[in-house]
């Protein structure tokens, strides 16, 4: 089996920020003559199974998004492809990046539109689970909503909130990851009276996609802002609680807001463990628990 390409990093790219020019470090090109024909079947039997199980799961805004791509099966798609009909859609750009980014860089690149993507695919050992976010997760999972002019902007916003948050410290960082974490990651959305996933941790993963919205075990429970920025998440089970939107249109009317005094609020209360349903809460299930590991919320 060949070597695993070796991307060519691009050092020191300069992005103009207000005519200072910031490095931009963790970009690398994407190596797409060196992907094997593994790297391609991995993707193909990862896509093929997903697109079948998020028929009636997933979001018609995520599947429709996903289609207007061009994504297929067939091969990995060039993210120079992508970024034609992306940035024609939204001004969004993908960049290929080794990995999870440090959180600034991360909200600094969704301020500026850009999208990072890992340029490397799990092996076939990891078909079903992986740790931190490969190709997959992140091309198939994050990428299409980004088509999606509302929850375009929703990103944009969270990563200027993000660089904001950053100087306020790192309680405001954590109440806006959770935020990430339910939304972005893990959301359910309504859709035609029911629930659908648009979830980018979700529709990536063959198991979650059925237990979010089939499982009696864990909570559903309407969105709600700063119920939401208190509570503490799963990295790695299931989630105990997923929140449902109605729109994205209702995220990006809940971002517009000035969060600082929200900041302040939230750190005169408690954080929520993962598994609770408050009596406000507007409940669509209150979960079994099956399941459940007692500690590990983070
Ligand atoms: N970096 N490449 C990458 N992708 C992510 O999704 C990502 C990250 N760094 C930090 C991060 N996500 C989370 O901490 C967000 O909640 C900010
Ligand atoms: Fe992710």
């Amino acid at each position: 089996m060949s070597a695993q390409p070796q991307p060519r990093r691009v050092e020191n790219l300069h992005t103009d920020k207000g005519k200072v020019p910031v490095y931009a470090t963790g970009i690398v090109e994407q190596p797409w003559d060196g992907y094997t024909t593994e790297d391609h079947a991995t993707w193909a039997t990862l896509f093929a199974r997903q697109r079948e199980l998020l028929v009636g799961r997933a979001s018609e805004a995520f599947l429709h998004a996903q289609d207007a791509m061009g994504m297929t099966p067939h091969a990995i798609p060039k993210y120079a492809e992508l970024n034609a009909v992306l940035g024609a859609a939204t001004g969004w750009q993908l960049i290929g990046v080794e990995g999870l980014l440090p959180e600034l860089d991360f909200f600094d690149h969704l301020a500026n539109r850009r999208f990072p993507v890992t340029w490397w695919i799990r092996k076939p050992e990891q078909i079903d689970y992986i740790e931190e976010p490969d190709l997959f997760h992140d091309l198939f999972g994050h990428v299409p909503l980004l088509m999606n002019p509302v929850f375009a902007d929703y990103m944009q916003a969270y990563g200027r909130g993000g660089v904001k948050a950053h100087a306020v410290g790192a309680e405001a960082l954590q109440n806006l990851t959770r935020l990430y974490w339910y939304t972005v990651e893990f959301g359910l959305i309504r859709e035609h009276g029911a629930l659908r996933i648009y979830g980018s941790g979700i529709v990536s993963s063959k198991g979650e996609s059925i237990h979010a919205l089939e499982s009696a075990a864990p909570n559903r429970i309407g969105f709600d802002l700063e119920r939401i920025m208190r509570t503490r998440y799963r990295i790695d089970t299931f989630q105990k609680t997923y929140f449902v939107i109605d729109s994205f249109e209702q995220l990006i009317e809940a971002t517009r807001p000035d969060f600082t005094p929200i900041y302040a609020r939230l750190a005169a209360q408690d954080s929520i463990p993962a598994g609770e349903v408050l009596d406000g809460d507007h409940v669509f299930q209150r979960g079994s628990g099956e399941g459940w590991a007692g500690d590990g919320d983070v």
